[in-house]
């Protein structure tokens, strides 16, 4: 690119969700946000992410706050940035395949909230699995003029998976109607040259922006961005320093340092980022005291690169073999894991087949006979309930584990029946805003304990007014 031509790269800053879902287990608050979300939006990002399926579920599990009422405050704060969201394709921010007309008023009510752009992927790249939620987001922006729907292949790798592959799904992509491409690497799995050819291959056949997406668990993130914008990539995701590499993405100020003075330069200020990582970085050192950023987490980690297994999946694999007095397994587990991967069609391992492999893999070393038992959702995934896999599944596993049963091919949503109505019933007597089928449709249980918490400060809140009322006016 000759020194004339400017193309500024956009970032993305994930502090607000993937950054602090990597480190420490997504449990910032919403009052800790608040106060620097006016600075942050004077930077000039690409967009900043703040809300996904773990956000959503720790907001009402653990943090005891409404998701929805975190989103409208994030939206108020920022007035010149789009704010994104990660979406699980049909799963929504769940874990089970989600009805079309959930998943639309999803859509629906994350951009009247204050959303922009949805990030959309699917755990087996089927990209019927993201048609409604891409159909859904086209169908508001025609109406509003808001709303951006993003596709995401989870990046992975394997035979099945090579250039072609890729160029395919980008043009398959183009044609769906989204309005941009994200490659998402959630194990740090890309490395820089494959990057270049990567990012060169797709950009050859598709005109849609491309956003890469990944971890620095493998040590290799901020190259592989470089190589990456080199050769085209239109926006990169980074998170504020205080909050960057391990397992989360590279730093925010580091990669606006490096292309500065170059093409790409995004022309951030320094001493703006300065004072938000200035912001952020006593929470951290409060959270590495605390115990909830645990060090091991910010070195790296080379096995993700030797196994080819993210980061969560290994350390979800070893509380699992420690539960069970097993941690001497953990090497057969390691070699079972691409095995019983293969006999499921190879799919990419991010949540949830990260989890339904892993956890196989588990059960068919305890057990010392492989599929002697075999879990509820390997069953599924057998049956073609979460979707087609790149290869064919193993027919041998296939007649062990449901031997006789009909397998779908269909789009696996078309099975479900519409079920807004359904789920409103079910709830509706704590329903106080329309997004709270919603939650109670995505994690049930915990939202209705959530609603229950909700009711009771509502009744102390007004236990608190009456009394302030009669001291204020004693009769
Ligand atoms: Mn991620």
């Amino acid at each position: 690119m000759s020194e004339q031509v400017k193309k500024p790269i956009g970032i993305t800053e994930t502090i607000l969700r993937d950054a602090h879902q990597s480190l420490i287990a997504t449990r910032m608050p919403t009052d800790m946000m608040l106060p620097i979300l006016q600075k942050m939006d004077r930077v000039g990002y690409h967009s900043v992410e703040c809300w996904g399926g773990a956000t959503f579920d720790a907001s009402l599990r653990f943090l005891k706050e409404d998701p929805w009422e975190r989103l409208r405050k994030i939206r108020e704060g920022f007035k010149n940035t789009k704010l994104q969201m990660l979406f699980r394709g049909q799963n929504i921010l769940g874990y089970r395949p989600y009805a079309d007309d959930v998943v639309y008023n999803f859509v629906e009510k994350s951009i009247a909230n204050g959303i922009d752009i949805i990030r959309i992927f699917d755990c087996l790249n089927d990209l019927r699995n993201l048609q409604a939620a891409v159909d859904g987001t086209n169908k508001i922006k025609v109406r509003e003029g808001r709303g951006h729907a993003q596709i995401a292949l989870s990046y992975t790798l394997g035979d099945a998976y090579t250039l072609e592959y890729w160029t395919t799904m980008a043009k398959r992509i183009e044609e769906m109607g989204a309005d941009s491409i994200c490659i998402k690497d959630m194990a740090g799995l890309l490395v820089p040259y494959k990057a270049t050819e990567m990012i060169s291959a797709m950009k050859s056949v598709t005109k849609l922006p491309i956003q890469l997406h990944t971890h620095y668990t493998s040590g290799v993130a901020s190259m592989t961005y470089l190589k990456a914008v080199e050769a085209g990539v239109d926006v990169i995701d980074c998170a504020i320093s205080p909050f960057a590499l391990g397992t989360s993405q590279p730093a925010t100020e580091v990669m606006a340092e490096t292309f500065k003075g170059t093409p790409y330069d995004p022309g951030f200020d320094q001493n703006l980022l300065a004072e938000i990582a200035d912001y952020f970085r006593p929470y951290r050192d409060e959270s590495l005291a605390s115990g909830l950023l645990n060090p091991k987490v910010m070195g790296v980690d080379i096995k993700t690169l030797l196994y080819q297994v993210p980061g969560g999946m290994l350390s979800n694999m070893v509380s699992q073999l420690k539960e069970q007095n097993a941690e001497d397994k953990y090497y057969d587990v390691l070699r079972e894991i691409p095995r019983v991967r293969k006999d499921l069609g190879d799919p990419p391992l991010v949540t949830p087949s990260s989890q339904i492999v892993g956890t196989q893999a588990v059960f068919n070393v305890l057990m010392g006979e492989r599929y002697k038992m075999a879990t509820k959702e390997t069953k599924a995934m057998l049956r073609g309930e979460y979707g087609q896999t790149v290869n064919p599944m193993s027919q041998e596993v296939i007649d062990k584990v449901i031997p006789g049963e009909e397998r779908i091919t269909c789009r696996p949503a078309d099975m479900i029946e519409n079920e807004m109505d359904k789920l409103e019933a079910e709830m509706k007597e704590w329903k106080q805003q329309d997004e709270d089928v919603l939650s109670y449709a995505l994690f049930p249980q915990v939202a209705v304990d959530f609603f229950k918490y909700r009711q009771a400060q509502q009744e102390k809140m007004d236990m608190t007014q009456a009394d302030t009322k009669n001291a204020a006016y004693p009769v």
